[in-house]
C-alpha cells in the first residue's frame, strides 16, 4: 500500500514540476498545489484530478515551487442564450407578392465568448477572444459535417493581440487584431489589425496608432495576390489627460484613407474629443468629433465631393439610492439637400453610440446587426452615412428592487435633422423599452425586455421597404440568460 501512495505520489509532483507555469489556470486538468494542514504550514501536496493522494512526509516529493505571479493564464467565457421575437423588421404591413416568410422576425440563438489572456511576464501578455455566435437555432447545425455548409457554425476571432510595457511602464504597445475605438467611438468602434505605442506620462498618455480596416473587396487568400492598392487605412494620434480627480479627457487626431472603390478614393482627417467632468453625484460627458476630407468620384458627374461633417454625444449619470437616471444625446450631421452636388455633410458613423435605446441603436443584451441607427444609412466600407442626419435622445431610470430583481425604463426618440433627405419628415420615432433583470449570483443572470416602437413619417421613408408612408409600430420581446465564467 506505502509502495503505491509513494508511485502516485511521485507521478503527480514530476506531472507538477514539469508544468510550474500553468499551476494558475482556473480550469486546466493539471496539478494544482493545495495547502494541507495548519494554514500557512509549509506541508502541501500537489493534488491531480481524480487521484487523492494523502499528505505524507517524505524524501522522494521535491519541495513545490512557490507559484510564480509571473506566469499564468486568466480565462473568462460568457454563454449567452437568446430569444428575440419581432412583430415586423419595418413599419409597413403591406404583403410584399411574394410573402413566403411573413412579417415577423425572431431567432432562438446561442453565443459562446471565451477568452484566454496568457501572462507571461509582468510587462508582456497574450491575448484571445473568439465568438461562436450568433448560431441560430434554426439553422446552424452543430452536426453538420461540410465545412463550407451554409449551416456550419459561426465563429468570429474576435480579438488576438500582443501588449506590453517597457521602460518602467513608460512605453506601452498592443499589436494585433483588436477591438479599436476613436476616443468618442462614434467614428471608429471596429474589430481591426492595428499597431498601437503609447509614451505614459505621470498624468496622462500619448499615442500613435495605425490599422486598416477589413472590407470585401480583398484582393485574394495568396499573399502573393494582396497588396495596399486597395484597403482602407486608418492611423492618427491619440492622447489621454487626467487634469484631477473630477476632470479626465481623452482626444486624437486621426486619417482615414479608404481606396477600396476603384475611382472613388476618399480620405479624410477626424479630430476627436471625449471629456468626463464628475461633481458630486452627478457625472456627465461630452463627445465631439469634425470630419474633413474628399469623396472622389461621389459627385452626380463622377466630379469629387467635398466632404465636412461632425457628431456629438453628450450623457449623464445620476444615482439616486436604489435608483440610477441617466440622459444620452446623439447628433449626426446631415448632407445638403442635393444627394450628388460638390459637398457632402453627413458624417461617417461607426454605429457605437451609448444610447440606451434597443431598438433605435445597437441592443444592449446583444447586438444584431439590425438597429436602426445602421439600417437608416448607407454603409460603405466599414461606416454608415445618415444623408438625414440623425438626432437620438434617451432617458433611462434603472431600480435596483430586490437583491435579485432590477426594473429599467428606457424612452428614446429619434429625428431626421434634414428632413428634405426623409421626404419631407423629421420624425423618426418614439421608442419605449421596459427591461427585468433578475442577477441570481454575479455568473448567472437572466433579462427579460419588451419594447415598442411607435414610428413617425421619417421613420418610414427611411425604413420601409415597400409603402414609405405606413407608419405602423414595432413590437418586441426579448429575453437572455446570461452565464460568465
Ligand atoms: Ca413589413
Ligand atoms: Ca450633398
Ligand atoms: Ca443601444
Amino acid at each position: 500500500m506505502g509502495s503505491i501512495r509513494a508511485l502516485v505520489l511521485l507521478t503527480a509532483s514530476s506531472l507538477a514540476a514539469s508544468l510550474p507555469c500553468v499551476t494558475h489556470a482556473q480550469s486546466l486538468p493539471v496539478a494544482t498545489p493545495v495547502a494541507v494542514g495548519v494554514p500557512g504550514a509549509a506541508a502541501s501536496a500537489y493534488v491531480v484530478p481524480s487521484v487523492s493522494v494523502a499528505p505524507v512526509e517524505s524524501l522522494i516529493r521535491p519541495a513545490p515551487e512557490p507559484p510564480t505571479p509571473k506566469r499564468r493564464i486568466e480565462l473568462h467565457a460568457d454563454l449567452q442564450n437568446l430569444f428575440l421575437l419581432r412583430n415586423d423588421a419595418d413599419f409597413d404591413r403591406s404583403r410584399p407578392f411574394y410573402n413566403e416568410s411573413g412579417q415577423t422576425v425572431g431567432a432562438f440563438a446561442t453565443l459562446f465568448r471565451p477568452s484566454a489572456l496568457l501572462r507571461i511576464t509582468d510587462h508582456l501578455r497574450i491575448y484571445y477572444e473568439v465568438e461562436l455566435g450568433l448560431n441560430y437555432w434554426s439553422k446552424q447545425d452543430p452536426d453538420q459535417q461540410s465545412a463550407l455548409a451554409p449551416s456550419v457554425l459561426v465563429m468570429k476571432h474576435r480579438e488576438i493581440y500582443a501588449e506590453g510595457e517597457l521602460w518602467r511602464e513608460r512605453f506601452a504597445f498592443k499589436v494585433g487584431y483588436q477591438y479599436f475605438q476613436d476616443p468618442t467611438a462614434l467614428f471608429l468602434g471596429h474589430w481591426i489589425g492595428a499597431a498601437q505605442a503609447h509614451l505614459n506620462t505621470g498624468a496622462g498618455r500619448l499615442g500613435l496608432f495605425a490599422g486598416e480596416v477589413p472590407d470585401d473587396t480583398f484582393e485574394g487568400v495568396n499573399v502573393l495576390e494582396n497588396n495596399f492598392v486597395r484597403d482602407i487605412f486608418v492611423f492618427g494620434l491619440t492622447g489621454a489627460l487626467r487634469v484631477n480627480e473630477r476632470l479626465r479627457g481623452s482626444a486624437a487626431l486621426m486619417a482615414l484613407v479608404d481606396t477600396h472603390v476603384v475611382g472613388q478614393t476618399r480620405w479624410l482627417i477626424c479630430p476627436t474629443l471625449h471629456v468626463e467632468l464628475d461633481r458630486g453625484r452627478l457625472s456627465g460627458f461630452l463627445d465631439l468629433a469634425l470630419q474633413a476630407g474628399q469623396l472622389r468620384g461621389q459627385a452626380i458627374d463622377a466630379g469629387d465631393q467635398t466632404h465636412v461633417a461632425w457628431a456629438l454625444q453628450a450623457g449623464a449619470r445620476y444615482p439616486l439610492g436604489r435608483l440610477a437616471l441617466s440622459w444620452n444625446l446623439l447628433v449626426l450631421s446631415p448632407d445638403d439637400a442635393h444627394a450628388g452636388n460638390a459637398y457632402n455633410h453627413a458624417f461617417l458613423y461607426s454605429s457605437k453610440t451609448r444610447s440606451a435605446t434597443l431598438m433605435l441603436t445597437e441592443d444592449e443584451l446583444r447586438n444584431w446587426y439590425d438597429a436602426l441607427d445602421r439600417r437608416m444609412g448607407h454603409y460603405e466600407g466599414g461606416l454608415y452615412l445618415h444623408r438625414a442626419g440623425l438626432m437620438v435622445t434617451d432617458v433611462k431610470a434603472a431600480w435596483a428592487l430586490h437583491r435579485y430583481l432590477e426594473a429599467a425604463l428606457v424612452v428614446g426618440a429619434a429625428a431626421a435633422l434634414k428632413p428634405a433627405n426623409a421626404l419631407d419628415s423629421g420624425f423618426i420615432g418614439v421608442e419605449t423599452d421596459v427591461l427585468l433583470t433578475f442577477p441570481a449570483t454575479e455568473h448567472l443572470s437572466a433579462t427579460v425586455a419588451g419594447g415598442l416602437l411607435v414610428p413617425g413619417h421619417a421613420g418610414g421613408a427611411l425604413i420601409n421597404r415597400i409603402r414609405l408612408d405606413a407608419t405602423d409600430p414595432i413590437v418586441m420581446v426579448e429575453a437572455a440568460l446570461l452565464v460568465r465564467y
